[in-house]
């Protein structure tokens, strides 16, 4: 019995194909039976990679458990026993990977840019593909603007600030407003003086008459 095609292939991981034996004899008399051909998966795919390379950056510092990225890989395979894929990395003591791919900082991370490594996903039956992992370790420069950035934007999230800004607001306002009370009196008492001038004025003019009349 000879199959016609992939049967592997089947979106199925066990399934029957059913068939009608016959045999005849040079009489011509025959018989007949049933067949039933039971289908399972046959580890027959590797696992694959989405990329043939993964880069992620990751900031120098970074504590130990940092999650720097995820590989991922798939297997065709229709069963569970031929489609379950791990992880593993080549020897390095700074990055591990966990079962769903995750790369997790382990160790102090230098600035020896990249970091270059090779990952490998293997089935439950053993077949592997690899990818290459390259994890570029960043200063914190970069970040210096944004830290300086969310410290500005955060001026008012301290009290202290508040009470400053309170405080120079307040004397400012005070400062305005004698400013204006010195204004008005200056411009009160000239108004003054120059009715008492104008009164000065008006009373000599009635003397200056009188004393004309009696010489
Ligand atoms: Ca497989
Ligand atoms: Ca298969």
């Amino acid at each position: 019995m000879v199959t016609a095609f992939d049967l592997d292939s089947q979106p199925l991981s066990i399934y029957t194909i059913g068939c009608t034996l016959t045999c005849t004899d040079s009489g011509s008399l025959l018989d007949a039976s049933s067949l039933n051909v039971i289908i399972t998966d046959a580890n027959d795919n590797t696992p694959q990679f989405s990329q043939a390379m993964y880069s992620f950056t990751l900031t120098v510092g970074s504590t130990v458990g940092t999650r720097i990225g995820q590989v991922i890989a798939t297997d065709r395979d229709v069963s569970s026993n031929n489609n379950h894929v791990s992880f593993t990395l080549s020897s390095t003591t700074v990055f591990n990977i966990d079962s769903g791919g995750n790369i997790i900082l382990t160790g102090a991370a230098s600035l020896a840019n990249p970091y270059i490594v090779t990952v490998t996903a293997i089935d439950s039956g053993g077949l592997s593909s690899t990818s290459i992992l390259q994890v570029l370790v960043l200063t914190n420069t970069a970040n210096s603007a944004t830290t300086t950035e969310s410290a500005n934007d955060g001026f008012f999230s301290y009290t202290e600030n508040i009470a400053w800004f309170s405080c120079a607001l307040a004397l400012g306002a005070g400062m305005f407003g004698l400013m204006g009370y010195l204004l008005y009196r200056y411009c009160k008492m000239k108004a003054v003086g120059r009715f008492v001038l104008q009164l000065k004025h008006r009373c000599k003019l009635r003397v200056t008459p009188g004393e004309g009349g009696t010489t």
